[in-house]
């Protein structure tokens, strides 16, 4: 693999960097960023490389606010009114009392780890940019299309709403992914119908609209970064879903863009993450808000993160979506066009990660905003 590092690019003749090329060999060493750490490296590729204009998006980090912690045991009226006001707030919460067991949650974690640190020659059969696939390992699932690579690696396996082949796992994380999986799964169900209250919706109406008709469990493995002010584990984004459930390990990274400061989102043991995403923004008119948010790289690590986007991929959903019209009225208008899921996901792949958010794509422009019937 000819990859060259930091120093080059910084300093190196820019005409020696055929950029192509050198995602190419990343590429097809089928070993992710993992293979490049376990080589010894103390530089990093320019490929991961970002200029300081870049990095430092957003103003510091806000110390001050932290994202809500909501318990699922308490008063149902109290639960659902916390979700609403961190839906429409900040997007992202913090669930704790969830019903998802802890040795559930530390099994996920150190399966996800077992299957990264599984010999190169295993995991690159898993390794593949193929579309149609259900479980794939690969890294930067945006390679050829963002301007600067993730130091992150992940497994990509499409749950539901078809069952997969258990066959089709990596045996080292094969039952514990599927647990986690229908534990997750019954644990949108819960939060869909709250999400519904909270928009004062029947409590089954996000569940009729199929939100949690179909989910993809991410595995992602951030490995220790020699130097993680040059590049970053996750670029800002929105995710491409109805709502994103995430389990974080102990060491942190993720953060959250608050009014405009970058908020951090700290491990609480035995809490999921839970953000809003652009479908549901979508569907509640600008409601309830899908937020961007980055993973910083690290000194200390491997990082191991679980994220379940709840979103019918790969599934010949029929359903449109737009804005909800119980929730539309002369003085809130529809602010977006009406969308299939697979358009949506088409033009977000297309755009890659990035602040670009793939919603403003779908915007109606002031003149066309008409109430529909
Ligand atoms: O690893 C994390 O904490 C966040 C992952 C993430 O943002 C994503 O999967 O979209």
């Amino acid at each position: 693999m000819v990859i060259t590092g930091a120093e080059e690019s910084l300093t190196g003749n820019p005409t020696n960097y055929d950029r192509l090329q050198e995602l190419k060999a990343f590429d097809d060493s089928k070993s992710g960023v993992k293979g490049i750490v376990d080589a010894g490296i103390t530089k990093i590729p320019r490929i991961f490389v970002r200029p300081p204009e870049d990095l430092a998006t957003g103003e510091p980090t806000d110390t001050h606010f932290t994202i809500p912690v909501i318990d699922l045991g308490g008063r149902r009226a109290d639960v659902v009114d916390g979700v609403r006001r961190a839906a429409e707030e900040v997007g992202f919460f913090q669930l704790v009392n969830h019903g998802i067991a802890e040795r559930v949650l530390e099994e996920m974690l150190e399966a996800a780890r077992g299957l990264h640190e599984l010999p190169r020659e295993v995991k690159a059969e898993y390794y593949t940019r193929e579309s149609t696939k259900k479980v794939k390992f690969r890294s930067n699932f945006d390679l050829y299309k963002s301007r600067f690579a993730n130091w992150r690696d992940s497994l990509y396996c499409v749950m539901g709403p078809d069952p997969l082949d258990p066959q089709e796992l990596p045996l080292v994380c094969r039952d514990i992914i599927i647990e986690y999986s229908n534990q997750v799964h019954k644990l949108g169900i819960t939060l869909f119908g709250m999400l519904s209250e909270a928009l004062g919706l029947k409590s089954d109406q996000l569940i009729g609209l199929e939100c949690a008709k179909g989910h993809v469990i991410l595995s992602h493995y951030y490995p220790a970064c020699p130097e993680p002010e040059l590049t970053m584990g996750t670029t800002q984004h929105s995710d491409p879903d109805f709502l994103t459930i995430l389990l974080q390990d102990h060491i942190g990274g993720l953060q959250v863009l608050h009014q405009n400061r970058w908020i951090d989102v700290p491990p609480v043991p035995g809490a999921l993450v839970v953000n809003i995403g652009d479908l549901i923004q979508l569907i509640s008119n600008d409601r309830f808000k899908s937020v961007e948010h980055q993973v910083l790289a690290n000194h200390m690590g491997p990082r191991l993160s679980i994220a379940c986007f709840f979103i019918p991929h790969l599934y010949p959903s029929t359903i449109i979506y737009g804005p909800i019209k119980e929730l539309l009225s002369e003085d809130n208008p529809p602010v977006y066009r009406e969308t299939s899921v697979q358009d949506f996901i088409a033009y977000y792949d297309e755009k890659g990660l990035g602040e670009n958010s793939a919603l403003t794509h779908f915007k109606l422009q002031k003149g066309n905003q008409e109430m529909r019937g």
